[in-house]
């Protein structure tokens, strides 16, 4: 070795010594990161508090929760904790179920394991034989894993365990990711590289992430996964495929994540050889469920469908003069015998239709209430358009009580800057959740609707479509993860609260120092409403780039589809600007009940952020804060990228507090959020300019650019088309 290299080393040894908890972090291991505690009075409690681990019997589940419990115990007490299947020490953790375990059966749970079903769990404090002991028991193995991954979480955020009283369970059935992968490893709509699967090398290899994938959710109570793409290939369905996709599933298995599939409408064309892929024709039943036996002789757990049909362009019932719910029958009855259910989604609106886009999905289903069967469960986005960066409640949310309707929210920010903007978005989730529907009277929540209370659905679920690719850090932006991790958190309890959930991620994420937590917390919390502000204020929608909806493009207009343009949406003239939803205009509001149609309704009563949503509003029209609408969109549009640079203040002042790695990712991707973010301004406050004719006030910043300079800007190659 020579003398330089013998420096270098000595160097790297310093480094590694001196950069203690704020070693190089590249975001693999997401929230479970499980570094030592650094509160010297929490540490010493928590090393006396367990002393031992008892995990009994054997499962595949339980073999992942004694690994996981030995992984994380050993890194936050920073020592291994000695894993045995006898109580020998005093102080001992135990986990398992009364089946697999004599020490959980000794405590007798059976009536508190009650209260929690199949997949909730018990954190106690229990004393035993004169031995103190926490417990994680459940009534299942996976609820064991579930109640382990509670317990690190309570570690991970310095709470106290001395005197644990826990029960939790899920408040909806199927907390399910969709991804929208295609088997060539393109993500639609994806910012975090190339999709997970690795198609070509299942299903002989399988790689540690999708290990790592299944912890990941499993810690947070995901339990269902569909793989594929709504725009969907038949391909999947083939023996081939099914092999590869059965290597998936068994992978998943010991975390309780069921796999599901799209199916494609006219696979029994496409891949069956048959002239018609027609519901009601015999042939074409006896196909699928051919299709199904074959489905669960590879993947006995198999989770079902999910369907996008009659959709942009995608096949369907309709095509041979069907319903949706004859398509969703057909299915449903292939997968019934197995367990299997069929989630139909409720996305469609028409080609050639002309009413207002917003109404279609409502005027669609709604006739179809009570004609679905029992494991069909119609699966409604947040809102009536597209995700957009902010909804009102799809009208269809409690007006379908016979039909269990399950939530589809967006994790992946398609509409949301993609992979380059920090926006957490449980508030967006909780806004929409937390919507009243007047269905049944006051307090008939959308949460209500989808956990099945209102109208007691036997089958309830909420899907998120993932933001994870096979980027390092799994969802391209660091902060991206905290909405992968808020879903998850709120598919299990919507009752929890955005901050709640913030904290937990950061602390977990990062670190428990609150000079870093309270000022990230507040960064995050604020995030949202800051994108709605630079991108869409006022209920403005639907103004996007075209076809990659990346930037702005309030201009876009004359293309083959009028509801694809942005013209259609934002309506400006020289009188005002927004769509007319009430009695006026599209009616729209007819849709919800009667209370939230009133207000809606009424262009002095509807919430100031729908204002442009339901109302063509005049340029002068006096909002909330006194001043005229025109100038409101200015003072907003500005707001919004002011908000970006105190995200940048923020962060900056944080430096040292994480490790560098991680602090100049987010440093450097809020430097080009700034950049959009004024880009959305000026670009789109320049084009309505030319309708309103207004100055923009001036004690705003003036545009950098002409709005030619804007609107002849086109992005080439944006990611996840
Ligand atoms: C739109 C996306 C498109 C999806 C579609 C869907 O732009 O890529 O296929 O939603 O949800 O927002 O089916």
């Amino acid at each position: 070795m020579n003398q330089k290299s013998v420096c270098l080393l000595a160097l790297l040894f310093l480094s590694t010594l001196f950069s203690g908890s704020l070693r190089a972090e590249d975001g693999y291991k997401l929230w479970l990161q499980y570094d030592q505690v650094q509160d010297a009075t929490k540490l010493q409690a928590y090393r006396q508090t367990v002393n031992e681990l008892v995990v009994q019997g054997s499962s595949p589940t339980l073999t992942a929760v004694q690994k996981e419990l030995q992984m994380g115990l050993q890194g936050l007490l920073g020592k291994p904790v000695p894993a045995s299947k006898q109580a020998n020490q005093q102080n001992i953790l135990v986990a398992g179920t009364p089946a697999s375990s004599a020490l959980i059966k000794a405590l007798n749970l059976d009536a508190k394991l009650k209260t929690v079903g199949d997949e909730g769990y018990l954190l106690l404090t229990a004393n035993q034989n004169g031995k103190k002991q926490t417990v994680i028991a459940a009534n299942t193995d996976i609820g064991v894993l579930y109640g382990s991954f509670h317990f690190l979480r309570l570690l991970q955020t310095h709470q106290d365990i001395s005197n644990l009283s826990v029960a939790s369970a899920p408040k909806i059935k199927h907390r399910v990711l969709n991804h929208w992968d295609n088997l060539d490893r393109t993500v639609e709509r994806g910012y975090a590289g190339f999709s997970l699967w690795d198609w070509h090398r299942l299903p002989g290899y399988i790689d540690q992430r999708y290990i790592d994938y299944a912890r990941a959710n499993a810690s947070i109570g995901i339990n269902g996964t569909v793989l594929t793409n709504v725009n969907a290939n038949a391909l999947v369905l083939t023996e081939d495929y099914l092999k590869k996709v059965a290597a998936l599933a068994d992978a998943f298995r010991p975390y309780g994540l069921k796999v599901y599939l799209t199916a494609r409408f006219s696979a029994p064309i496409e891949i069956g050889g048959l002239k018609t892929a027609d519901p009601l024709d015999p042939q074409v039943q006896a196909w699928w469920n051919k299709k199904s036996d074959e489905i669960y002789s590879h993947i006995p757990d198999f989770g079902g469908f999910l369907v996008k049909a009659n959709s942009e362009g995608q096949p369907g019932p309709q095509n041979y003069g069907r319903n949706h719910a004859d398509g969703a029958n057909m299915l449903a009855d292939a997968v019934a015998g197995k367990g299997g259910i069929v989630m139909w989604r409720a996305f469609v609106y028409s080609e050639d239709e002309p009413d207002d886009r917003a109404k279609q999905a409502y005027n669609e289903f709604k006739p179809l209430d009570g004609k679905f069967r029992d494991n069909v469960l119609v699966q409604v986005k947040n809102g009536a358009i597209d995700f957009q960066p902010r909804e009102p409640f799809h009208p269809l949310f409690g007006a379908m009580p016979k039909t269990p309707l399950m939530m589809e929210f967006q994790i992946t920010q398609e509409y949301l800057g993609q992979g380059t903007t920090l926006a957490y978005l449980s508030p967006m989730y909780k806004e929409t959740l937390e919507a009243d529907t007047y269905a049944e009277g006051k307090g008939s929540t959308v949460a209500k609707v989808v956990d099945g209370t209102l109208h007691n659905y036997q089958q309830t679920g909420i899907a998120g479509v993932a933001n994870i690719g096979n980027d390092r850090n799994w969802t391209g932006h660091l902060f991206g993860q905290s909405n992968w991790y808020a879903f998850g958190r709120l598919a299990w309890n919507h009752a929890l609260s955005s901050e709640e959930i913030a904290e937990e991620w950061v602390k977990m994420t990062f670190t428990n120092d609150n000079k870093f937590v309270a000022p990230v917390k507040d960064m995050m919390l604020t995030s949202h409403e800051a994108v709605v502000n630079y991108m869409t204020p006022l209920g403005l929608h639907h103004i996007m780039g075209w076809s990659h909806h990346y930037g702005p493009g309030p201009w876009i207009k004359d293309k083959h589809r009028a509801d694809w343009t942005s013209v259609y949406y934002h309506k400006a003239d020289e009188k005002g600007i927004g769509f007319d939803r009430t009695k006026s205009g599209s009616n729209a509001v007819s849709q919800y009940f009667p209370p939230v149609a009133k207000t809606y309704g009424n262009i002095k009563k509807v919430p100031e952020k729908y204002l442009l949503w339901f109302h063509h509003v005049p340029w002068d029209y006096k909002v909330n804060s006194g001043r005229t609408l025109w100038n409101e969109l200015a003072y907003r549009y500005s707001a919004g990228v002011d908000s970006v640079r105190q995200m940048q203040k923020t962060w900056d002042s944080l430096q040292g507090k994480v490790d560098e790695e991680r602090f100049q990712h987010v440093k450097q991707l809020l430097a080009v959020q700034e950049q959009e973010a004024e880009w959305w301004r000026d670009a789109c406050l320049l084009y309505f300019q030319t309708f309103s004719k207004r100055p923009i006030p001036a004690d705003l910043e003036k545009p950098a650019h002409t709005l030619d300079y804007y609107m002849s800007l086109d992005p080439k190659f944006v990611p996840g088309i």
